[in-house]
């Protein structure tokens, strides 16, 4: 064995068992030294006459995750995990998988062709490859179907979730499940295999695939259903299907002739780019120490505040709310029990889980009772000397290194550190409405920040299981400025002639999870027009956003109205004639040049206000890295993650193709509205 694959992968024989462990941090990815390694090793086992039993383990956090990500888009190279598998499934002796942690897409594979898996019960297996746009490439979906059956097949590959072991006792997967000493338990049952003399490897390959009565139509139609213009569950469905008589030798060929297609298409070149860019926006380039935070004050009840309370406690952290008045603190802890009673009741947590959390929550009036808290986050109404007078309030009762945090979503956090004795406790911690529901968290540095305020609010977003992204400050940050700039160049599309449905559908049906003239009647269009009418009109953009005001104007604030962009009755949406005259009545009083919008048109428009405010952001140093702004749209906004995000699909054009569109549309509406952007390295 080469040096380096003895690094990665080692063997010990005792008692004649033949150990094969795999140590290469973090989770054990099955990189080229890996496979060569476990080759290598399983091959010297097999011809050495004192191993009866051969055992792959890990050591380190986890069995092996997967393929090694790191290695895509790079030349393949071999050994080729399909033949890595193989080799292990044909070995003459018996080989043990000792799985723990999360044995996830290329590693259940291989403890799939290995003849025996002994696992903890608390471990996770899964093919979750459907979730970077592929499907498993290295027999998975030939040896799970030929174990579980096509339906739990299907369900598990088609999902790409990760099943606790303990769910699958029923199934034929695990030989030997335990609670701990994994290392000793496998041992045990490799000695238990040569005390019985069972030598003969129980290959999985050989098994056939049980589909009697299984109805192939009603899955397809499930599949096609909930994969929602995501390409590989459908190619899932189709290797299955197809496969379901064959040989494992010519299933295995199908699949990863499929396989191949899918890792050089574009929607798992975008899905990669989601998994890696959520990676990257946790990384920080401050060496700073966080804080610990365990009990938490939050100033307001209302939805964003209970919403956040009922985020830190779900995740473990002692709350303490403060409201104005009894009648609003009993009105923000009902909020927060509401919210637990809808877990309950959707199953998102037992009992036990609901009442454990619960009980660590205490509310009050009074300020002083905020002495004791490591964090104090203020949810409170938006307006700047009310935050600003609440931050004096609380610095005359917080402990000195309490971290200060506002969730304003888009006042200058400067303007309010100004008037504070330690600015440099103060952060930004924007979540997103609901709080307790929606992954992303903007982290917001203000000019006097500290490095360790910073590092506290990140290791906060994790513990919150938070996707969270450092920003910087500038209105309504990173998310909420391109969204106005969004909503802007949608509004502009409305007065010059495409009508509701027309935008919304084509978004949707380019993928954004909701359209958003429906997303504004959801959230209020009188919200926005309110928080726009703060700041001075751009006079350079008649158009700015009159579409909505023209809605507020005309009393239809959205769906609270029953009257928006659209009309509701009985909470159904329908279409409201009435809005196009509103509107074709604005264009004409502000003279606005009429055009027939293509669907394509009007997805080219949004996603160059968005591209174009994304290169705005950069310019500005408002975003640490470009990625950064695709994880923002992709958890905060609903943009399509097998788009990979506005950045990401301004990559995939290219710099000519955008900055020519940009050229194109600065030339058509003016430099105010589409200023020079220079491309740089997204
Ligand atoms: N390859 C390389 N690095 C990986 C990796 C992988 N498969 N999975 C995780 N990492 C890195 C990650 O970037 C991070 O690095 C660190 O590990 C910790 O991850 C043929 C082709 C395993 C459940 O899809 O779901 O096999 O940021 O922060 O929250 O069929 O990572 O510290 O430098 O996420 O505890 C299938 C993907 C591949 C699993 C751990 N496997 N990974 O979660 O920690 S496709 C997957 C995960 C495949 C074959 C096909 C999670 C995790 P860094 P983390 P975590």
């Amino acid at each position: 064995m080469t040096t380096e694959n003895q690094a990665v992968v080692t063997i010990k024989i005792n008692n004649q068992i033949g150990s094969i462990s795999i140590n290469y941090a973090p989770v054990n990815a099955l990189s080229q030294a890996v496979r060569a390694g476990l080759i290598n090793a399983l091959v010297s086992l097999e011809d050495n006459d004192e191993v009866k039993v051969i055992i792959i383990g890990c050591e380190g956090r986890t069995f092996i995750a997967g393929a090694d990500i790191k290695e895509f888009g790079k030349p393949p190279s071999e050994p080729f995990l399909p033949d890595v598998v193989n080799r292990i499934e044909a070995c003459t002796k018996p080989v043990i998988a000792s799985m723990f942690g999360t044995s996830l897409g290329g590693g259940f594979e291989v403890a799939l062709a290995c003849h025996y898996r002994v696992s903890l019960n608390q471990a996770k297996v899964g093919l979750p490859e459907v979730n970077l746009g592929l499907i498993p490439g290295a027999g998975g979906t030939q040896r799970l179907m030929r174990i579980v059956g096509p339906e739990q097949a299907l369900e598990m590959i088609t999902s790409g979730k990760h099943v606790a072991a303990s769910k699958l006792a029923n199934s034929d997967l695990f030989d030997l499940l335990i609670d701990s000493d994994l290392e000793q338990h496998t041992t045990a049952f490799a000695e238990g295999l040569m005390a019985k003399g069972e030598l003969r490897p129980a290959r999985v390959g050989d098994r056939t695939i049980n589909t009697s009565n299984f109805d192939w139509s009603t899955a397809k139609s499930l599949v096609a259903k909930k994969a929602k213009g995501k390409q590989a569950p459908l190619v899932a469905f189709d290797v299955l299907e197809k496969t379901q008589q064959l040989s494992i030798k010519d299933g295995m060929a199908y699949e990863r002739e499929q396989f191949l297609i899918l890792r050089d298409s574009q929607q798992s070149a975008a899905l990669r780019h989601a998994f890696a860019a959520e990676k990257q926006a946790a990384k920080l380039s401050i060496e700073a120490t966080a804080t610990n935070v365990e009990f938490v004050g939050i100033i307001g009840g209302g939805n964003m505040g209970s919403g956040i309370a009922t985020a830190f406690l779900s995740s473990g952290f002692k709350v303490q709310l403060i409201e104005q008045t009894a009648d609003a603190l009993s009105a923000g802890l009902e909020r927060i029990e509401n919210n637990f009673m809808n877990n309950l009741k959707r199953g998102r947590m037992s009992q036990q889980q609901v009442d454990k959390y619960l009980a660590n929550l205490t509310g009050d009036t009074d300020y002083q009772t905020l002495a004791e808290c490591d964090l104090i986050l203020e949810a409170v109404f938006e307006n700047i000397d009310v935050k600003k007078e609440l931050f004096n309030k609380v610095e005359q009762v917080c402990k000195p290194e309490a971290v200060l945090a506002t969730n304003t979503s888009y006042l200058d956090i400067n303007d309010i550190a100004k008037t504070m004795k330690r600015p440099e406790q103060l952060v930004g911690l924007h979540f997103f409405s609901p709080a307790n529901i929606m992954k992303l968290l903007e982290v917001v540095k203000a000019d006097q920040t500290s490095d360790a305020a910073i590092a506290t609010a990140m290791a906060l977003g994790k513990k919150l299981r938070k996707i969270s992204v450092l920003v910087g400050v500038c209105f309504g940050f990173a998310g909420n400025r391109m969204y106005t700039r969004y909503g802007r160049e949608i509004q502009q599309m409305l007065l010059e002639g495409a009508t509701v449905e027309q935008i919304d559908n084509a978004l949707t049906d380019w993928g954004m999870a909701m359209g958003p003239l429906a997303v504004q009647d959801l959230s209020g269009i009188d919200i926005g027009h309110n928080a726009r009418s703060a700041q001075p009109f751009p006079e350079h953009d008649k158009g700015y956003f009159r579409a909505a005001a023209t809605m507020v104007n005309a009393g239809r604030l959205g769906r609270k109205t029953n009257a928006g962009f659209y009309q509701y009755s009985d909470g159904k949406k329908e279409s409201a004639p009435q809005v196009e005259s509103l509107l074709r009545e604005k264009a004409n009083e502000l003279a606005i040049k009429q055009q027939t919008f293509t669907d394509e048109m009007i997805v080219h428009r949004a996603l160059f206000a968005l591209i174009a405010e994304g290169l705005a952001l950069l310019k500005a140093g408002i975003v640490q890295r470009t990625s950064d702004i695709d994880v923002i749209w992709l958890h905060g906004y609903g943009f399509p993650r097998y788009k990979g995000g506005p950045m990401f699909q301004a990559k995939q054009m290219g710099e000519q193709i955008v900055v020519g569109k940009l050229t194109e549309l600065r030339a058509e509406f003016g430099e105010d509205i589409w200023p020079e952007y220079t491309f740089g390295e997204l």
